[in-house]
Parts: C-alpha cells; structure tokens; sequence
C-alpha cells in the first residue's frame, strides 16, 4: 500500500498515521517528525528547517523533496508507506508522482481527515501544554492553518480528480476515527 494522509495541522494526522501503517505492515513517514528529529539532533537540515517551522511556515520544497526521496528509497518502504503530512504544496505532488513512479508502483489512496477550526486549535493548544512544541503557539497555530488553506487544502483538488481521495470524519475519539479510516481503507484492499 502507497498511501498518504492530508488534514489541517490538528486534525489528527500523526495520531492516526501510526495505526494505519501499523495496520498495512508498512513504514509511517512524517515528515513533520523527521524535520524535529533534525532539529533536536543540530543537523544542518535541522537548522535549516528549525526557522520555517518556530514561524509555522513550510520548509523550502527542494529541502522537503531531497528528504522524502532519501527515505522512500531505504529498503523499509520497498513494500509501500504511508506519507505523513507530505506533499503540502504543488510541487511536492509533481516531485511525489515522479517518485512513484520511479518505484514502478502507484499511489493507493489519499486520506483526508477533517475536522472543525476551532477543535483544531483548541487540541493544539492542548499539546502545547503537555509537549511544549514550538511552533504550537496560539499565533502560529493560526499561521500554519492559512498556509494550509493557501497551500495545502487545493491539493484535495488534485487527488479528487484521480479518484483517490477517502475524506473523513476526523472528529471524536482518537478510535472511533481509526475505525473510519480502516472501513474506508480495507475497502480497497482486497
Ligand atoms: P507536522 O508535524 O505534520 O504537524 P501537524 O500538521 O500539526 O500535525 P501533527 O501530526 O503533529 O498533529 P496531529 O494532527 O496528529 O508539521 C509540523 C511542521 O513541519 C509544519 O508546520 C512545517 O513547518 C514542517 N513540515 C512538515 N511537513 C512538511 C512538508 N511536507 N513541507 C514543508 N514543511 C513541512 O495531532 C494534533 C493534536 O491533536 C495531538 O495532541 C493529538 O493528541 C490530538 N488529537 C489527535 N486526534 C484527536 C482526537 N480525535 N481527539 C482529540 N485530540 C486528538
């Protein structure tokens, strides 16, 4: 399976990004996790990335790209993965499709998880307290939403149009939203 999982910053992403790879006996990728192990690590693509993510900006695409194609190509992902908050803009879409289809495959499904603005923020915040991430300020929790809104949100748009796309309910418990996600998901493999 060569899934990826879409959804404003909140909506639950990393927290199911986990089950489903889990599920599929593939690799979770996120790239949001990558950068951080950077960051916390002082690599140069950490100190690069550190600035874009306190301001709750993207990571420049030829950064994102390079990183996303380094690790699809480890022999862990072979069998497939399940891309975490990536692609977030157009030419991470173009940079994917050529990614894919240097593997032979193709890409399986696209889950998109929603949920409401003012539950997103309201979790994030949550986080802030137990987690202390810096870029889950009040201020730059509304800053990544428009980015995603801008930049990410259209991209919906592209995967729709290939029939791609299983949109769900991301509202709940963290379970009741795995369940929607596995009905939808083993629908198509079988
Ligand atoms: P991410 O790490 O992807 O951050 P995110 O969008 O907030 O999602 P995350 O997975 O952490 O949170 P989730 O919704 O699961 O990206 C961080 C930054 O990295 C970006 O802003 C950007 O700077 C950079 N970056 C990453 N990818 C990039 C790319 N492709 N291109 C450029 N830059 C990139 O969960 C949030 C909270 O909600 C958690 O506390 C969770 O416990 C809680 N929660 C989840 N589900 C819940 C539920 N059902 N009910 C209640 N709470 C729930």
């Amino acid at each position: 399976m060569r899934l990826i999982l879409m959804g404003p910053p909140g909506a639950g992403k990393g927290t199911q990004a986990k089950f489903i790879a889990d599920h599929f006996g593939v690799p979770a990728i996120s790239t949001g996790d990558i950068f951080r192990a950077n960051v916390s690590q002082g690599t140069p693509l950490g100190v690069e990335a550190k600035r874009y993510m306190e301001a709750g900006e993207y990571v420049p695409d030829e950064v994102t790209n390079q990183m996303v194609r380094n690790r699809i190509s480890e022999p862990d992902a072979d069998p497939g993965f399940l891309l975490d908050g990536y692609p977030r803009t157009l030419a991470q879409v173009e940079e994917l499709d050529a990614m894919i289809a240097d593997t032979g495959h193709q890409l399986d499904a696209v889950v998109v998880i929603k949920a409401d603005s003012d539950e997103l923020v309201q979790r994030l915040l949550a986080r802030s307290e137990i987690e202390g991430r810096a870029d889950d300020s009040e201020e730059v929790i509304r800053r990544r939403q428009e980015i995603y809104l801008a930049e990410t949100e259209p991209l919906i748009a592209v995967y729709l149009q290939r029939g791609l796309v299983h949109e769900i309910d991301g509202m709940g418990e963290v379970e009741e939203v795995t369940k929607r996600i596995f009905e939808a998901l083993d629908q198509i493999d079988q």
